[in-house]
């Protein structure tokens, strides 16, 4: 039976999850909340791949007073052997009583085994509470998991009339404050971001993490057909994350060997002219990179979103308007002829920060 106290406990263990988002790589951010006879005994979440899973943490906690209790956890607990071991067993041996559960696990190695595992064993098992919050929670591992290709959230800032930079090209600052902390929240939850060389040539960014708190640095990958980025560009120089150049059999070897030797690791994604985008999505998956932050220019954004390779977006949309015909926007593709080919978005959020609009939402029919 599902009550009230369900949803207070999993509001809980979705917090603790929340709170590792970023940290935890491939796998998902789970929570997890032992409660015995109205007390909480136990809290956890899983904090990083190859560490505990949140449930033992939580267990570790509880000690004793497991027996008979109720688990909350926000994903249905692992039935496999992983990194470490099955969940569904260890909650099995401390003589929990009843689990509750948000999100089924749709790693094809658990997907329903965890559940049939704690049933089958006389627990009680009440599924599906606050799931939908669970499963937002877990956008990122819930692709990756079935098909090992990164999410791919696609960021820009714009103004009112969508232009990311003037007609001079000047892009600095577009949104306002609290919208550029916004985005470094985005750069430390994802593990790539992902720019055009235009990007590096133009404005020769860091594309790291700075918030008012530490954070994590993403992997920082270079859309370069013909290798052209410079060598003293700061993502080749400066070390502070390992970076990948995205680039084609047809580029020059020697211009890739001297990035090589600075330390940057140089893919070929198909023969050219143009870098092959999904081979290079699914190169990317292959490293383990299950997500990417796209801050492309407009023409990486176009080619990306026209190539269906764009699971979410996030616009930032400040309160301005510069105009300008050759003033850059944030998608310049081909374009469609008609309003029944346009990209829509699905599930639409739309926040403020600051004056800005921050509208979300997920791409349809790219
Ligand atoms: C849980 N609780 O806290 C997590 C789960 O390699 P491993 O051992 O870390 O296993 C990773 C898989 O386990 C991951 O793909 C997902 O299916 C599940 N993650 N399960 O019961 C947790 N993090
Ligand atoms: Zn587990």
């Amino acid at each position: 039976m599902q009550t009230m106290n369900d949803e207070f406990y999993m509001r809980l263990a979705l917090q603790m999850a929340a709170s590792a988002q970023g940290q935890t790589g491939v796998n998902p951010v789970v929570g997890c909340v032992v409660v015995n006879d109205g007390r909480v005994v136990g809290m956890g979440a899983h904090l990083q791949m190859g560490t505990a899973h949140a449930e033992v943490h939580a267990l570790n906690m509880a000690g004793q007073q497991a027996k008979g209790a109720t688990a909350y956890v926000t994903l249905e607990p692992c039935s496999h052997h992983g990194r470490t071991p099955p969940c569904s067993d260890r909650l099995i041996a401390e003589g929990v009583k009843r689990v509750v559960v948000a999100a089924s696990d749709p790693n094809p190695l658990v997907a329903g085994r965890g559940f049939d595992r704690l049933r089958s064993h006389g627990i009680e098992v009440t599924a599906g509470v606050l799931g939908d919050e669970a499963r937002e929670l877990n956008e990122v591992f819930n692709k990756y998991i079935v098909t090992r290709l990164p999410y791919v959230t696609l960021k820009t800032a714009s103004t009112l009339d969508g232009k990311i930079a003037t007609r001079t090209g000047q892009s600095k600052w577009i949104s306002g404050e609290a919208s550029r902390e916004a985005v470094h929240t985005l750069r430390h939850r994802h593990q790539a971001i992902m720019v055009g060389v235009d990007t590096i040539a133009a404005d020769d960014p860091q594309l790291t993490t700075r918030l008012p708190v530490p954070g994590l640095h993403p992997i920082r990958v270079v859309v370069d057909s013909a290798l052209r980025i410079p060598m003293d560009a700061k993502v080749v120089t400066d070390k502070t994350a390992p970076t990948i150049v995205l680039t084609t059999e047809q580029a020059d070897p020697a211009r890739a060997a001297a990035l090589e030797a600075a330390g940057v690791t140089v893919l070929r994604c198909g023969t050219g002219p143009k870098v092959d985008l999904p081979l290079a999505m699914k190169q990317l998956g292959e490293k383990e990179i299950g997500s990417v932050l796209l801050e492309g220019g407009g023409r990486l954004n176009g080619a990306m979103l026209s190539a269906g390779l764009v699971d979410k977006i996030v616009l930032f949309i400040a309160p301005k308007i510069v105009g300008g015909a050759a003033a850059p926007g944030s998608f310049s593709f081909e374009g469609f002829d008609t309003m029944d080919e346009a990209v829509l978005l699905d599930r639409v959020k739309m926040e403020r920060y600051g004056d800005d609009m921050c509208i979300t939402g997920y791409p349809l029919n790219a």
